[in-house]
């Protein structure tokens, strides 16, 4: 840990009506004094002129604010500066402050990380603040806010303390075992108060995956043969022009990838050139590419005319058919398929309802935020090991107490490892490289 003062624009990149600099550290006190004037009260924001102190020549007006230490988000000696976004005043500022001794340009999450230093927040916090910067639906920032909240480092601490009962009971069996007591006794004991614990583990690893799943949202492909209106429907759903539709068969080539917000729900969908053999380079290129999307998809639509239908070409985890231009159906006076998920682009017929089920699929596949722990897979695997080390304990609770304390305390080392008590530096890097600068 440095010393250093650290500042950066916590706004936005490019012009804006207001921008906002950040500092932290031991000058901080110091550079509120000699760029804004005078100290304003602590945690109350101040209008003020910013000067450059090697000049005394103004900046710019604006707000000031002051959080003295411990009581900020760093647990620095901390401040923010509200002035104009225009570039030139953001530059100057930066240069003001930059050039009073002990500051230096903060590297991305350092703020952050002064945080996680001094105990402002624990590491699944971290994770959290992180996916609240990130989120892009509705369920992605309740998931994420519920992870700055920090639940995840309560739950731990709650399980954690009855790890530490149950590793007592079997300290001092292993310390003070006593010739007449019943073989096992300590071992039954723990494992009574073990047993929730990994009953409570259990329940979030069955519940963890669409929680993880949350963060990546699902991914829906548009498959079919040509001309059959899969363009038009990404373009429907998007309610933009994403992809060209032309009248013309094999008018997709390449994989055309768009994200959606599905009632809150994050959804990847992707068309794919008309599965057809071709003789076209180019083309087989496009269809071998949609055939390798359709196999990783969470979902397939597999589209075809609802007067010329085909089964579907591709296989995949889950497969709908999907009977496009039922308009043209209709005028033709035809009495096929006319099912639910027969739509037409031309009309909006059945759009709605294809839309509902997506919703529908999304849900049963992606938590919607409001529950569950495990939000990444690292959260998994320490419920994972967690949960195996009990598993031992509870199944062979008469094994010598050495054997079943060490259990214990791997169970307590993985729980640690989740809010970054023990073992963070490997995990730090890995979090803060994607922290922006300013955060
Ligand atoms: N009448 C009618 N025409 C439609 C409908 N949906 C699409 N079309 C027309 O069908 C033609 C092909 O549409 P596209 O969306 O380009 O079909 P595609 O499946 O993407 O075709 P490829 O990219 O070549 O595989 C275009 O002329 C569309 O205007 C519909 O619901 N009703
Ligand atoms: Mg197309």
């Amino acid at each position: 840990m440095d010393n250093d003062t650290i500042f950066a624009v916590a706004s936005g990149a490019g012009r804006a009506a207001i921008a906002v600099l950040r500092l932290s550290g031991p000058a901080a006190r110091n550079i509120v004094e000699s760029v804004a004037g005078k100290l304003p009260n602590p945690r109350a924001a101040a209008l003020t002129t910013f000067r450059d102190p090697a000049t005394g020549g103004a900046i710019d007006k604006g707000l000031v604010m002051f959080f003295p230490a411990p009581k900020s988000f760093t647990g620095e000696d901390y401040a923010e500066f509200q002035i104009h976004g225009g570039r030139a005043v953001v530059a100057a500022l930066i240069k003001a402050t930059g050039a009073i001794a002990g500051t230096r340009p903060a590297e991305p999450g350092e703020f952050t990380r002064r945080a996680l230093t001094n105990g402002k927040m624990d590491l699944a916090q971290v994770e959290g603040l992180a996916d609240l910067i990130d989120a892009e639906t509705e369920w992605q920032r309740r998931q994420a806010l519920r992870q700055t909240e920090g639940v995840l480092g309560r739950q731990a601490a709650n399980w954690r303390s009855a790890l530490v009962e149950a590793a007592a009971l079997l300290e001092a069996e292993i310390d003070f075992p006593e010739e007449e007591d019943v073989p096992g006794r300590a071992g039954h004991r723990a494992a009574k108060i073990l047993a929730p614990v990994l009953a409570g583990l259990k329940a979030e690893l069955a519940a963890g995956h669409a929680n993880e799943r949350l963060r990546d949202g699902v991914t829906i492909v548009i498959a079919g043969p040509p001309n059959a209106g899969k363009s038009t429907l990404l373009n429907a759903l998007a309610r933009r022009d994403v992809a060209i539709v032309s009248p013309f068969a094999g008018t997709t080539r390449d994989i055309i990838e768009i994200h959606l917000d599905i009632s809150g729900c994050p959804v990847s969908l992707i068309d794919t050139a008309g599965l057809r053999e071709s003789t076209d380079a180019v083309e087989q290129i496009g269809v071998f590419r949609a055939r390798e999307k359709a196999k990783s998809a969470d979902l397939i639509l597999w589209l075809s005319e609802a007067s010329a239908p085909v089964p579907p070409g591709v296989t995949g985890s889950e497969v709908w058919q999907v009977f496009t231009k039922s308009d043209l159906l209709l005028a033709k006076d035809s009495t096929s398929f006319d099912g639910d998920l027969s739509i037409s682009a031309e009309t909006g017929k059945n759009i709605d309802v294809l839309i509902k089920r997506l919703e529908d699929f999304a849900r049963s596949r992606v938590s919607d935020g409001h529950a569950g722990l495990i939000a990444r897979e690292r959260h998994r695997k320490a419920f994972e090991s967690a949960a195996s080390a009990l598993e031992r304990v509870l199944a062979n609770p008469e094994a010598p107490a050495e054997l079943l304390a060490e259990d214990v305390r791997a169970a307590m080392f993985s729980l640690q490892r989740l809010t970054g008590v023990v073992d963070v530096e490997d995990i730090l890097g890995e979090i803060f490289s994607r922290f922006c600068i300013g955060k």
